[in-house]
């Protein structure tokens, strides 16, 4: 059987604003293995770098011939309210391309696993699979060459009985033992001022940031192991020449034993790479040591993890933090001269004037390097503002998410508050 791999975002035009944010498509890599490995002839298109992505894909359909497309839906949307974009419409045509040409189609990715059931449904794909594929995709691609229709017992598989779409429970067990395949793509392709290429450290999280539905993947952390990290920053830089690293993890720096550990293995190993991660500004997430181990092991910038500098907006997110924590967080990037990029949230649960004077004043007394503002939450359905907005009668029990819904604080207005921020701050709007 022949399979086309597609990365179906297309990132490079509409996700601008984020062009140092390009993503390699390791989800696709870590599936792509293990197919090569069983004998299948497994064929590669990127409509996130393609600048005329339909034509482009059409004409590989016209060469590859394939029997099966594999689509990688990352983002359902930028989560922008100011500047909102859907990826979904131009997925959809290439979808349906695949589709009128009788050839079976499967849809997965980070985007499509928030919304399985519908975006299966509006898509008129055959399959879709909910997180993590790299079993699952090998799986039903074994059943449907052998005819079986043994469908229940692949993870996360989405699938029509009748007329009712049915579902299997999601593999989300992390990337232990696993391997990416780095000959799909070509690394040059997706090099940002940060990164060239991305591993994968850890997945899910124990914290419950109301806005945030990384938890329904694993409520606990998966961390991979340390060596098998090492090995593969080796493996990268030995035979791609690849030298700055984004480390997936939404919270590197929790547990901080984990992270300094890490780090301190990379300094050993005498690499000689960069890196680019996520710290945490929490209690017992960061200290001297950290950034100096950080800093040791080719970290001269990251994201510091704030989404708000207010007190009352701490709280009301449950984001379990406060602003003396960030203040001391960003002042050990400044001493340890890491260059710190903060993104925030605003328009929660209780934003008002007040609460937007005590972030920027706060902003006031730290040295940052690039300030992200991102008006309005994105409403996702697995998150606790979802149970927020219906209380406050924003949406219903029946909206439909999928087309990006905010939650918008009722006590300020949006453009007020943007026309406030930006008389008193500089920064980057999101
Ligand atoms: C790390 C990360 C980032 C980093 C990426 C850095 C990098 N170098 O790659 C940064 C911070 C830059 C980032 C930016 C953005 N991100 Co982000 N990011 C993530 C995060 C935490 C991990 C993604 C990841 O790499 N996972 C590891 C890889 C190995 O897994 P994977 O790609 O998911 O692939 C697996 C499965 O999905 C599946 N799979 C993938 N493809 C396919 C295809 C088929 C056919 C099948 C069967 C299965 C399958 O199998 C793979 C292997 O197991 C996710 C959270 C999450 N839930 O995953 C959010 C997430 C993907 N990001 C999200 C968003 C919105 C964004 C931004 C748009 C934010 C913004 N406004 O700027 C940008 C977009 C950037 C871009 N160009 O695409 C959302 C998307 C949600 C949605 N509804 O669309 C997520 C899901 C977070 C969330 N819950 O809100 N992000
Ligand atoms: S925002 Fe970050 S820390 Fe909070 S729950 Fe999500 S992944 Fe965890």
């Amino acid at each position: 059987m022949k399979i086309l791999l597609v990365n179906s975002n297309n990132d490079v035009i509409h996700l601008s604003h984020s062009s140092n944010f390009i993503t390699p498509p390791i989800g696709l890599s870590f599936i792509s293995y293990p197919l090569k490995k069983l004998g299948y002839n497994v064929d590669f298109f990127d409509g996130s770098i393609s600048k005329n992505p339909n034509i482009d894909f059409n004409q590989k359909l016209d060469n590859s011939s394939p029997d099966l497309v594999g689509f990688s839906i990352r983002n359902t949307d930028n989560q922008s309210m100011l500047n909102p974009y859907t990826s979904l419409p131009d997925i959809n045509k290439m979808v349906t391309n695949v589709v009128n040409r009788n050839i079976i189609s499967v849809l997965g990715g980070a985007g499509y696993s928030v919304f399985p059931k519908k975006i299966l449904n509006n898509m008129n794909a055959d399959y879709g699979i909910c997180d993590q594929g790299e079993n699952s995709l090998p799986e039903l691609v074994k059943v449907i060459c052998n005819g079986t229709n043994l469908f229940d017992n692949i993870p996360g598989l989405y699938y029509r009985r009748g007329n009712k779409i049915v579902s299997n429970l999601p593999d989300n067990s992390g990337y232990k033992n696993l391997k990416p395949d780095y000959e799909l793509f070509n690394f040059n392709d997706y090099k940002t001022k940060y990164w060239s290429a991305s591993i994968v450290i850890k997945t899910g999280c124990p914290f419950n940031c109301s806005f945030c539905d990384t938890p329904r993947l694993s409520n606990k952390f998966i961390s991979r192991d340390h060596e098998e990290i090492i090995e593969e920053i080796k493996f990268l830089k030995k035979v791609k020449n690849i030298k700055s690293f984004y480390l997936i993890d939404n919270c590197f720096t929790s547990p901080i034993d984990y992270a300094k550990e890490l780090l301190y293995k990379i300094i050993k190993a005498d690499i000689n790479i960069n890196i680019f991660a996520q710290i945490s500004s929490r209690k017992n997430c960061f200290d001297n040591e950290l950034f100096e181990l950080y800093n040791k092991a080719g970290g001269s910038s990251t994201i510091i993890g704030a989404d708000s500098f207010s007190e009352t907006m701490l709280s009301n997110y449950n984001n379990r933090n406060n602003t003396n924590n960030i203040y001391k967080c960003a002042k050990l990037a400044e001493k340890y001269k890491v260059w710190a990029d903060f993104c925030w949230l605003v328009g929660g649960p209780g934003e008002n004037i007040n609460t937007i004077k005590e972030s920027i004043n706060f902003v006031k007394k730290i040295k940052y390097h690039n300030l992200l503002t991102m008006y309005g939450i994105r409403i996702l359905p697995g998150s606790p503002m979802r149970q927020t907005a219906i209380n406050e009668g924003i949406i219903s029990k029946k909206t439909d998410l999928l087309p990006a819904t905010f939650y918008f604080s009722k006590l300020i207005s949006p453009n007020y508050a943007r026309k406030y921020i930006e008389n008193n701050l500089s920064i980057t709007n999101n």
